[in-house]
């Protein structure tokens, strides 16, 4: 690559940041945990643009003991010469100059070269102060912070304390250090969480190939470190999401190449599983909607595989071609492109909308993928995916063919199965809440604790269908689920349609058991893999019943963990009596509205899909084959007090 000479008249026109105080929403999402390891990762972003562009190795991510957070890379160094227009340095520009228009979305700028640090400005406006260093054979170094001005009843957001000065300290090192302190006055927490960090760290090294991560936890007693290198990149990535499933073959099919500007990678493997999982990213952002480089991916695979089954005679000439479900039955594979003025569409705008994207995507898929059948024809390899994907043929067409799938899928249509719904009387989706409840005797009390008028509840007899190792006309076998499906409107999987959801809110209200845990993972499981948009766009939510009844006489508190117990003991005072509730069905009609329905005054945790790669991992663990691992993770993490893992809060 030859070297691109910074030129600071290259930096486009930009305007101020008190507007990022104003609403931080706009430019990170949310002003809870989410925005706040936000703006760390728009620091690392501009450390890992300088390694994606061949300049830096490594990148250190420290967490620190006053609450403030640091990156070093070793690269060029953020220029330090005075923009010709602006008359500031290139440092003063990154970190005080907002993109013009910068939304929350200021991912689209192009992914080599040409503009960064859009949102390292962003950081600086919600910090309380930030500092930079820069290693270019001397140390140059610049502060900012943020104040009120009691004179001018002004908030002042990142401002030099003064220019940036060349210490002329003589240095070995190059590179660029940031150290920043999130300001208290904006977040919810300021608090870093060491394994979010960690799994965002972990994610970007198997995006960027041989780039080295190391995260210091410096707040504990003695620092805890982890560090992560992937020479194999997104092959290590298949192989670490496959770790604990039956693979059908040892190593990933890997590709990489360039077709019309767009840079394209991606790795395959397969496993004994009969769902896909598919995590998709473009300039190293997840894609959980997946867009034009996912469809098109998908294409190039089932035509190259249609054609060699046609070729190798396993489809005869009477056959019809196989679906591209039949070959994504137990796929694992992530697929990376890199391209420049990304659009992002779709419910959470992680959707790639770039129509160029689908035939690049496509293309390469498809000349790759023969030039690997082609070598590796008679292989293990290709025998196992042909293999795997007549099994889901089979299991497709005898289905279809006892009339099992269509029937069921009649099923869902019919109001039959909708027997136990006791459904609502309001008709606007928006305003409508479905709760899914354990059991027919804490079902019984929230029929007749609920508001009718927007309220729907279903009662669980037992445990659903764990869908994690079922084929699809399995699940729509399942006579609970197939309420559930038939209840909410939408279809499912391929015929998902959100738009004919029926309620907005839908509420699992299960007890805070380890069963309650392991129906609330059944279900989360459900809803991730066939109906994935619902998650995506946040319409999942847990309910959250109290422990503690705390009474005295006419008085009632209830306390839904251990610290709000004792708040509530010292509020009722002597002589207080304790209930503990074992389960929703203690509960009488009345308290369950009070404590677990009522709008006012319930809560309610939203579910999300952290990030495709992990959630996988939990899926696998709480749900798959291994049972040592499952035992393991629930006795580690049962506190049921808290949602299982896989999911995060969102206020
Ligand atoms: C710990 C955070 O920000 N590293 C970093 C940032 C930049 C460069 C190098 C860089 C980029 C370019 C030229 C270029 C940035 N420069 C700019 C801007 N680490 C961290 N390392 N020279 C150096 O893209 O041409 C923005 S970010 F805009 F000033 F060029």
């Amino acid at each position: 690559m030859t070297e691109k000479r910074y030129d600071a008249g290259d930096i486009e026109i930009l305007e101020g940041l008190e507007a990022v105080r104003v609403r931080p929403g706009m430019y990170i999402g949310s002003t809870g945990k989410t925005g706040l390891h936000h703006i760390l990762w728009e620091i690392v972003d501009n450390a890992v643009d300088e390694a994606a562009n061949g300049f830096a190795t490594e990148i250190r991510v420290s967490l620190n003991k006053d609450g403030s957070a640091s990156v070093e890379d070793n690269g060029r160094g953020i220029p330090t010469d005075i923009h010709p227009k602006m008359k500031i340095s290139g440092v003063e520009v990154v970190f005080t100059q907002l993109h013009a228009g910068g939304k929350f979305d200021n991912h689209n700028y192009s992914y080599s070269g040409g503009l960064h640090g859009v949102g390292a400005s962003v950081t600086n406006a919600l910090s309380e102060w930030l500092k930079v260093e820069v290693y270019r054979g001397t140390v140059y170094r610049m502060e900012f912070h943020s104040y009120y001005d009691a004179e001018t009843k002004k908030y002042h957001s990142g401002k030099p304390v003064a220019p940036l000065t060349n210490t002329r300290k003589k240095t070995d090192k190059k590179g660029t250090y940031v150290c920043f302190k999130p300001d208290a006055s904006v977040f919810e927490t300021t608090r870093f969480d060491f394994d979010v960090v960690s799994r965002h760290l972990k994610e970007v090294a198997f995006l960027n190939k041989g780039l080295k991560l190391t995260l210091v936890d410096e707040r504990t007693e003695s620092p805890q470190t982890v560090e992560y290198c992937y020479e194999g990149g997104i092959r290590d990535f298949v192989l670490d999401i496959n770790k604990d499933k039956t693979k059908l073959f040892p190593t990933p099919i890997y590709c990489s190449g360039e077709v019309d500007g767009i840079k394209i990678e991606f790795a395959i493997q397969y496993t004994d599983a009969y769902t896909d999982t598919i995590i998709s990213y473009v300039n190293n952002i997840p894609t959980p909607e997946g867009g034009m480089h996912e469809v098109g991916f998908k294409a190039g695979l089932t035509k190259v595989l249609n054609d060699y089954a046609r070729k190798e005679k396993i489809l005869k000439e009477k056959d019809e071609n196989f679906l591209g479900e039949d070959f994504r039955e137990g796929i694992t594979a992530i697929v990376s492109i890199k391209m420049k003025n990304v659009q992002f569409e779709g419910q959470t705008k992680t959707k790639l909308g770039n129509p160029e994207a689908r035939p690049a995507t496509e293309s390469f898929t498809v000349a790759s993928l023969q030039n690997f059948a082609a070598e590796r024809g008679s292989g293990v390899v290709m025998d196992a995916i042909m293999k795997k994907a007549q099994g889901a043929a089979k299991a497709r067409l005898a289905a279809k063919n006892a009339k099992e799938l269509s029937r069921s899928k009649n099923a869902i249509e019919s109001i039959n199965t909708l027997g136990k719904l006791a459904s609502c009387r309001g008709k606007k989706p928006e305003q409508n809440e479905l709760f899914i409840v354990e059991g027919d005797s804490a079902g019984g009390s929230a029929k007749q604790g609920r508001d009718s008028l927007f309220q729907a509840i279903l009662p669980l007899r037992g445990k659903p269908l764990n869908v994690e190792k079922k084929r699809i006309n399995q699940v729509l076998e399942n006579e609970e689920l197939r309420t559930l499906i038939s209840a909410l409107g939408t279809g499912i999987a391929e015929k998902f349609d959100i738009e004919k959801l029926k309620y907005h809110k839908i509420i699992i209200l299960a007890d805070a058991d380890q069963d309650g845990a392991h129906i609330r993972s059944i279900l989360l499981t459900f809803f991730y893999r066939y109906m994935k948009p619902l998650l995506a766009a946040g319409h999942i939510y847990i309910g959250m019943p109290p422990l503690y009844k705390i009474f005295k006489k006419d008085r009632v508190e209830y306390a839904y963990d251990d610290k709000e117990l004792q708040a509530k003991i010292e509020l009722v005072g002597r002589g207080y009596q304790i209930q503990r509730y074992k389960g929703l069905g203690e509960m009488n009609p009345k308290q369950l509205w009070e404590t677990t329905m009522d709008p006012e005054s319930r809560s309610l945790m939203r579910v999300s899909v952290e990030d495709g790669a992990r959630s996988e991992e939990l899926i696998s663990t709480l749900l798959g084959d291994n049972i040592v691992l499952r035992k393991q993770y629930i006795s580690e993490h049962a506190n049921f007090n808290k949602v299982d893992e896989f999911i995060k809060l969102k206020k």
